[in-house]
């Protein structure tokens, strides 16, 4: 029978990326019967110009647009590969033609029993046709006036079911405990017992209330996700009270909806908080799916200035590299390659984001988050504040003297001596790292 696939044509172990190519590193494991080469070709052909069979006719300018795999390290039960595409295959600005293309049709080819989408290394002349924050870690510090600890912030608990009014009392307890932000649940938006328009008017009111007593910065993450021109009228809503933040759940929204709310906040001056709900979907698996450290690069292109990264010692899994490596693809100019789990990455133009620690935290574990992530991070701490023995605002303040504990060297446990609302947070809590 003559010969009906090219897959392997996408393979040359010989290639030498040029540097205008964009490089994609998967992690695979070939199904039965599929050897690494063909596995490779298929992954480098459905990912750019190949189809399953050859072509009646196939002009010769396509060659110039296949991908090449060209660099394959075994590894456990599987191996990794590392793929170049033209780049002339990818739009220049357009997010998801990308994920279309590297993180589409491959996912369900019978050929390939795991794959996952482990990093990908742009090339400046791809990264220049993206915005990134707005702001960024340097911005954000300056408007919200906080210099060298991380900012903190906390979602009322129970996550939904408060009415605005009641929403807005929580609030204020969360900020005059000391903390800067009021971070709305992922999974309100705008409720019959939660308008989303009274609860910012009342969240101003409370803002407002709460800067003047204080004469500090106060702002809030309230959620716009919604359909895209929703999210947009929600957008103006909050920039016309005077807040300087919005948030969004960026993968239920989609890469599309980020880049146009992304124009329309830049516009605004404000800044992007992403929520990653429904990251664990695709990033849990270590053989399978597309990695959250992808997905926080791919985030900090568009134009986030914040997202989570997981805290390794809280409720969520998020091992500890992990955490490592998402905060330095956050926060670095010049990402260095990690074993095989990171590329190399020179971020150009594009200002630094926040990596956010949250999920499951309370005063005790900050200590270890900030071993982890150091000063330069989000510390979102919700049960952990309103869980608190002597309610919110004493849990907030519970969570800024563990903060200055560990800036200042002291162990909590003696911190708490001399600080009341530390003290009763470790007898409730103690050091425990929740399941
Ligand atoms: C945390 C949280 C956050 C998760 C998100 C929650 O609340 O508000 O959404 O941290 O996970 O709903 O669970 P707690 P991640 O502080 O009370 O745990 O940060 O890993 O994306
Ligand atoms: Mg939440």
């Amino acid at each position: 029978m003559s010969k009906v696939e090219w897959y392997t044509e996408f393979v040359d172990l010989n290639y030498k990326p040029s540097k205008t190519d964009l490089i994609v590193l998967f992690y695979f494991e070939p199904a039965s019967g599929i050897s690494v080469n063909e596995a490779i070709g298929r992954i480098a052909s459905e990912s750019s110009t190949g189809t399953w069979t050859t072509l009646f006719k196939l002009p010769s300018r396509m060659k110039k647009l296949m991908a090449t795999a060209y660099e394959i390290n075994k590894s456990g039960s599987g191996y990794f590969v590392k793929v170049a595409y033209p780049l002339d295959l990818w739009e220049p600005g357009n997010a998801a033609q990308l994920l279309s293309g590297i993180a589409g049709n491959i996912f369900g080819m019978k050929a390939l029993k795991n794959l996952r989408l482990v990093d990908v290394n742009f090339p400046k002349d791809y990264i220049k046709h993206f915005k990134g924050p707005k702001n960024g870690i340097q911005g954000i510090r300056k408007i919200m006036k906080v210099k060298n600890r991380p900012l903190t912030g906390a979602v009322p608990k129970p996550k939904i079911g408060f009415s605005a009014k009641e929403h807005a009392e929580i609030a204020y307890e969360t900020w005059i405990g000391g903390f800067d932000l009021t971070k709305d649940d992922e999974n309100l938006s705008s409720t019959k017992f939660n308008n989303f328009y009274q609860r910012v008017a009342l969240m101003t009111k409370m803002r407002d209330k709460v800067e003047k007593e204080t004469g500090d910065r106060k702002d809030a993450l309230i959620n716009i996700t919604h359909e895209t021109k929703e999210m947009e009228k929600r957008a103006k809503v909050l920039h016309d009270h005077g807040w300087r933040y919005a948030m969004i759940d960026v993968v239920v929204s989609g890469t599309s909806s980020v880049q146009t709310l992304r124009e329309k906040l830049g516009d605004y001056g404000m800044s992007i908080h992403a929520h990653r709900a429904m990251h664990a979907s695709f990033d849990r698996n270590p053989k399978h799916g597309i990695t959250m450290s992808f997905l926080a690069k791919l985030m900090r292109l568009i134009g986030v200035d914040q997202i989570h990264c997981g805290t390794a010692v809280g409720k969520l899994v998020s091992p500890r590299q992990e955490v490592i490596n998402i905060s330095n693809i956050l926060r670095e100019q010049k990402t260095k390659s990690y074993r095989h789990d990171l590329l190399d990455q020179n971020w150009y133009n594009i200002k630094p984001a926040f990596p956010v620690a949250s999920g499951g935290l309370h005063p005790g574990l900050v200590p270890d988050v900030l071993e982890i992530l150091g000063n330069q991070c989000n510390l979102l701490v919700s049960g952990g504040i309103h869980g608190h023995p002597k309610g919110t605002r004493a849990g907030a303040k519970a969570t800024m003297q563990a903060i200055d504990a560990y800036n200042s060297k002291i162990s909590l446990k003696e911190y708490a001596l001399s600080h009341i609302e530390l003290r009763q947070a470790l007898e409730k809590w103690g050091l425990m790292k929740p399941m």
